[in-house]
């Protein structure tokens, strides 16, 4: 028998609101992968606000998740890394409501190279993020698309795996997701902070000599399902001054809800010195060193990088 993603949601707990919320994420993710196998590939002409060139995808996967927050009328807040300030939405106020950060389509510029992209939903209740911590949040998607369409989400209860089927369903596919606590795989972003870090130089080194097998795409939405999916694990993106202080990727669109996607896998996030889940959000495109996966790799890479 097929266990849907809607009545996963249900049976584990979801409020209603939650629930159909999730379902329109899960609806948005599939008109991006249709876009995926049909669109157009090409540059949009624009940049973000950061100056990095945006795709046509990288506005239409924008586009159809903002749509699809906004017709679904459960969520008051919304923030897109695709776009430089918080959209407010029509929503429901006298009843619960929602608020979602998201990353559209994280490591879009592996598009034309066919490797794993994927889109990133952190999903709070209440309005707006400002001032709040990831350990607010009562939901984390993660949508790949690779060979196989694929969807993970927690609320709190286990991480768990869906796949889109060919009559546009998601189905599950992995329950309870659980990570040991040594890894054997590393996925060392930003090797040129090294040239100026030479504890992550040392760390790098630590991990050949130990002969861990290095599992790298450069698309962290990818990247973490791997290490989901394989059960162990190591991913870092350490700071590179003057460049990235703080590193490249975003606390609110990609390591809060990857850090409660790994957490609820039993593993552990850290920007070096705390949580990355009890870091405060002090403005919308903050971004943070990430040290996640395994937990004992996660100290690991704390002790060394001290
Ligand atoms: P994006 O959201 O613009 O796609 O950037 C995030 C991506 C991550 O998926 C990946 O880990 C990182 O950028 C790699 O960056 P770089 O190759 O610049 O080190
Ligand atoms: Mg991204």
């Amino acid at each position: 028998m097929l266990k849907l993603l809607d009545s996963h949601l249900h049976n584990n707990g979801s409020k209603d609101r939650l629930r159909h919320l999730i379902m329109y994420i899960a609806r948005a993710a599939k008109y991006i992968n249709h876009e995926l196998q049909m669109g157009d590939m090409g540059a949009a002409g624009s940049q973000n606000q950061f100056g990095e060139e945006q795709l046509a995808l990288d506005v239409l996967a924008d586009k159809i998740i903002m749509q699809n927050l906004d017709v679904c009328r459960l969520v008051c807040n919304i923030i897109s890394e695709e776009q430089d300030a918080e959209v407010k939405c029509d929503c429901k106020r006298n009843k619960e409501v929602y608020s979602v950060a998201y990353d559209p389509l994280d490591g879009s510029s592996l598009v034309e190279t066919n490797l794993s992209i994927g889109s990133i939903f952190a999903i709070y209740e209440g309005e707006g993020f400002i001032g709040r911590t990831g350990r607010e949040m009562v939901a984390a998607v993660n949508v790949v698309y690779g060979p196989r369409t694929t969807l993970l989400y927690t609320m709190g209860k286990g991480t768990h795996e869906f796949t889109l089927n060919d009559v546009g369903e998601f189905t599950l596919t992995q329950e309870n997701l659980q990570l040991k606590d040594v890894a054997r795989n590393f996925a060392p972003g930003n090797l040129r902070a090294a040239n100026i870090n030479d504890k992550y130089r040392k760390l790098l080194n630590y991990w050949m000599d130990e002969e861990y097998t290095l599992r790298y795409s450069g698309g962290m939405a990818a990247d973490i399902n791997h290490i989901l999916k394989k059960g162990q694990g190591i991913f870092t993106y350490p700071p590179n001054p003057p460049k990235y202080p703080d590193g490249k990727l975003r606390l609110l669109f990609e390591c809060n809800p990857f850090s409660f996607l790994v957490e609820q896998a039993g593993g552990s996030s850290s920007n070096g010195e705390i949580d990355i889940l009890d870091m405060k959000v002090e403005d919308w495109h903050q971004r943070t060193p990430i040290y996640i996966g395994s937990k004992k790799a996660v100290e690991k890479v704390i002790e060394m990088m001290k």
